[in-house]
């Protein structure tokens, strides 16, 4: 079939909301597009470890050791889903892990703050995995199969974490003062981060018009991010807690929450790896991948080992 044909036949496809497989003909354009962003979600995620890995030996309790430890376990398996779904699109894995450890990849913004207490732990599970759900619950219906079947079980694990985190700020705010004052400041500084996690504005998103054109973003970057606010607006109100922005206002008219302006000067400045923990980040993965080549390569022997047995086995 000539090129023209097989485009509109895959643009009328998406159009009717049918998923694309692997094997189905696609423009180079999504082929791409999908690498980018589903390599770039799979980096945040296995990055997105670390500032909570930070904590794991130093979470207060037995309880609460063993909850961070399986939360970001999860993460691990989200890293993993999202690396296969990115395989099917025929890219290797390695590559995809030099793209990041050269950093030509990006990864999402938020995991190049640190996390110096307790309270963070609360507020990247509430803020962090609630911005997280409300980008990612539309991507199960995004138009690429794997990736839209690999979000279904990602959202679930993320609405668990997301409680996890309010949980965590919810005993703290109704702790002693010292501790309603930890959570107070972690609210304060990842409140402007989280915000940033949905992306530049619509003016300024150069990838948004083809994604969501070919249903791989069903919502703009402004309004994933004008929902957040208007979910976590009430749960800050349950906390006791305030949102450091004082041009917070509800706004009747438009049935939302105005806000204020966000530092995109800071956005990008970390986005081109210059956050106060980009080096760090990438440096601690390059070790872990250097250090985990003899797991992959006993991993390998052990799958060869294994099949040679079955073909021994069947003849
Ligand atoms: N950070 O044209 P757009 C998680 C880049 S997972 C860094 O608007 P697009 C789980 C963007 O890549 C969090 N870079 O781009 C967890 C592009 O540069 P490029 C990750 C950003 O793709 C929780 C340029 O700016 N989630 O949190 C950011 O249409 C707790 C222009 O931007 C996903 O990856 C940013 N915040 O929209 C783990 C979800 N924003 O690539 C541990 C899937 C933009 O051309 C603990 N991704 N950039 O060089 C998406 O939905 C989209 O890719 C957006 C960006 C919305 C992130």
């Amino acid at each position: 079939m000539e090129e023209k044909n097989l485009l509109e036949r895959f643009e009328a496809y998406v159009a009717a909301n049918k998923k694309i497989e692997p094997k189905d003909w696609m423009p180079d354009d999504y082929r791409k597009t999908l690498i980018r962003q589903i390599s770039q979600h799979a980096h945040s995620e296995i990055v997105g470890m670390l500032p909570e890995g930070n904590w794991i030996t130093r979470a207060p309790s037995l309880q609460r050791k063993a909850i961070l430890l399986a939360k970001v376990q999860d993460e691990a398996g989200h890293g993993l889903y999202l690396y296969s779904a990115c395989e099917t699109l025929g890219v290797e894995r390695d590559d995809t892990l030099e793209d990041l450890h050269s950093g030509k990849a990006k990864y999402s913004s938020i995991f190049n703050y640190p996390t110096v207490s307790w309270a963070d732990i609360g507020a990247i599970g509430w803020l962090v995995d609630g911005a997280a759900i409300m980008n990612q619950v539309p991507l199960c219906k995004c138009s690429y199969g794997p990736y839209a079947r690999a979000m279904v079980r990602v959202c679930k694990e993320e609405s668990f974490h997301q409680r996890q985190g309010f949980q965590i700020m919810l005993t703290m705010a109704k702790g002693t003062p010292e501790q309603k004052a930890m959570a107070q400041d972690a609210l304060n500084r990842w409140w402007w981060p989280s915000l940033m996690m949905f992306g530049p504005t619509d003016d300024n998103s150069p990838n948004s018009a083809k994604s969501m054109k070919w249903k791989i973003k069903l919502f703009s970057n402004d309004e994933l991010r004008q929902r957040f606010i208007d979910m976590t607006v009430p749960q800050a109100e349950v906390l006791g807690l305030t949102i450091p922005d004082p041009d917070l206002k509800w706004n009747e008219e438009r049935g939302h929450y105005d806000f204020g302006e966000i530092n995109w000067e800071e956005f990008y400045n970390v986005i081109k790896g210059n956050g106060p923990c980009n080096k760090q980040r990438v440096e601690t993965r390059r070790n872990a991948y250097d250090k985990g080549a003899w797991v992959r390569e006993a991993a390998i022997a052990h799958a060869e080992k294994r099949e040679a047995r079955r073909k021994e086995a069947a003849a």
